[in-house]
């Protein structure tokens, strides 16, 4: 594998993202800024420091004074040791670029939900004007030798706008989310435009081998005179003589970090006390942002046939819900709220005793102590998106699981199952029954068994962190090699069990 950090540093890397690394803030003084959270930033940084580099994106704050954001992003360059760049959005652009086409039409259609879509024509026009804007301040600022990685279903059609401004370069880009199948993406409106747009990147990274084959089968089927091979565990697509190659790279999360601050003295006295108001039991942790792609209340319908079915479970275990609130002014999402109450309401009205509450329920953002803490001390992690491109949840509650006694259930249609399956229970996150049937699979397994199954998770998410996935991207873009994931096979349920989800 080549080593970013030992090449010479003629090529910089730009970053580009929906929004900033940074969030700005206003205040009676002007504004300023504090670091954004999150694996990516912290595994590109070094990388960007070392190359010399930009991250481009949107400042976050909707029709801000332009002067003021490129001041403050100039002082927090200096901080960062890589150049930030501020795109500016009017609130109308945000509206119909962000708001519309990419959270009500990309990210439902994208997780198989087409029915929450909104395909207002409106929203596209936005988009195409709004990855125009972001391809202008790329190609203002790339000098000819440098690799622009542009970042998810945001910006799916900035490398056809920059390709029209001349630009060369060599173009990445990395989706966060899954790709669909065929048969839901044609029912995009802009389906050819989109998928050929996608063509004029040079590299295209998927989470899993699930959504790189979705993508190819979309592009055989709908720009059929693109010609498709596979190569050294890419897929090559040539079209109008250009080739474009599509691999798998599974994102991960800072590994030593996390089991690092999951060892500090903060977390493990924060961890005592959340079992020690919960003694003699098995906590269940469930995190998710509010959003329908998390699959909150059949998980709660399973908790809850689980506790009708298993009655040795009561007062023995307990769920901490936690959903962080998200777009709360969208009806959408107020109603999976207020869903997401009444089951909580039904389920402890119907089993609560003096001592023993099943759900604990959590609608606010956790501290980052307060997250290290769960993670820490829950015995059994109850993950179960309906789809996913991902989940880092999966990945931090394993790397935070120092004493290798928890349990991971997790959906089989996040991405982390085509590395965590070995190992996890696997479930289908509309099977009531199957994921209750799970629950008690956890609740009841030996502490050998645990500890096994999780010391190969901790193994496996140690070995393919957040750098070697930098690293792994980054040189199949230079070197034209194909990362090394053995672990990455895809991912099917095994046709000869009825339940895959607690064949063990
Ligand atoms: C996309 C894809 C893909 C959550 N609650 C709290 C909190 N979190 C942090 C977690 C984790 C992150 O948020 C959520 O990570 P996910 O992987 O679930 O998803 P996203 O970043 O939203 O989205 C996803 C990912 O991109 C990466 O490619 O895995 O599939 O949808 O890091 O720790 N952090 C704190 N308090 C909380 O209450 N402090």
């Amino acid at each position: 594998m080549v080593d970013m950090t030992q090449q010479q540093h003629s090529s910089r890397l730009i970053i580009v993202s929906n929004r900033l690394p940074v969030v700005i803030e206003r205040s009676d003084d002007g504004m300023s800024t504090r670091p954004g959270s999150g694996g990516l930033v912290t595994a590109l940084a070094p990388v960007l420091r070392d190359r010399g580099g930009i991250w481009i994106g949107w400042s976050g704050l909707p029709d801000a004074d332009r002067d003021a954001v490129d001041q403050v992003l100039k002082e927090s360059s200096v901080f960062a040791g890589y150049e930030l760049r501020a795109v500016s959005l009017t609130a109308r652009e945000l509206e119909e670029y962000y708001h519309g086409f990419a959270n009500e039409i990309l990210w439902p259609l994208f997780h198989d939900l087409q029915s929450h879509c909104h395909f207002d024509p409106s929203y596209w026009a936005a988009y195409r004007g709004v990855n125009r804007k972001f391809a202008e301040h790329i190609h203002a600022a790339a000098a000819p030798d440098d690799f622009i990685w542009i970042h998810d279903y945001h910006l799916l059609t900035a490398a056809t706008e920059l390709r029209e401004m001349g630009v060369r370069n060599r173009l990445g880009f990395f989706l966060h989310i899954p790709f669909p199948p065929p048969d839901i993406f044609i029912k995009l409106p802009w389906r050819f435009q989109i998928l050929s747009a996608m063509l004029a990147f040079d590299l295209i990274g998927f989470q899993t081998m699930r959504d790189k084959r979705n993508f190819v089968q979309c592009v055989r089927m709908l720009l059929s005179e693109t010609r498709v091979h596979s190569q050294g565990g890419f897929h090559i697509l040539n079209s109008a003589g250009r080739e474009v190659r599509a691999g798998a790279f599974p994102i991960s999360i800072d590994f030593a970090e996390f089991e690092q601050r999951a060892r500090n003295r903060e977390v493990a006295e924060s961890a005592w006390y959340i079992h020690e108001a919960l003694p003699d039991r098995q906590i269940v942790l469930g995190i998710d942002r509010l959003d329908y792609t998390k699959g909150i209340p059949y998980r709660l319908e399973a908790f809850r046939s689980a506790l009708s079915r298993h009655p040795e479970m009561h007062e023995k275990i307990t769920l901490v819900q936690v959903v962080v609130p998200s777009r709360v002014d969208i009806p959408k999402y107020n109603d999976l709220k207020i869903e997401i109450e009444r089951l909580v309401g039904d389920i402890n009205g119907e089993f609560t005793r003096s001592g023993w509450v099943p759900i604990h329920y959590i609608f606010r953002h956790l501290t980052r102590g307060e997250l290290l803490g769960y993670y820490r001390t829950a015995e059994i992690a109850l993950i179960t998106p309906i789809k996913d491109g991902m989940n880092l949840v999966a990945k931090e509650y394993i790397a935070c699981n120092l004493e290798a006694n928890g349990v991971l259930i997790l959906s089989e249609f996040a991405g982390a199952v085509a590395q965590l399956h070995r190992d996890a229970l696997l479930v289908n996150p509309y099977d009531i029954e199957g994921m209750s049937d799970a629950l008690h699979t956890a609740f009841t397994m030996t502490h050998e068994e645990r500890r096994r199954r999780m010391l190969r998770l901790r193994a496996t998410v140690r070995r393919y962190d957040i750098y070697r996935w930098v690293e792994g991207f980054l040189d199949a873009a230079v070197s034209r090699h194909l990362y090394d994931f053995p672990v990455i096979s895809e991912y099917i349920p095994p046709a000869d069990s009825p339940d895959p989800g607690v064949s063990i």
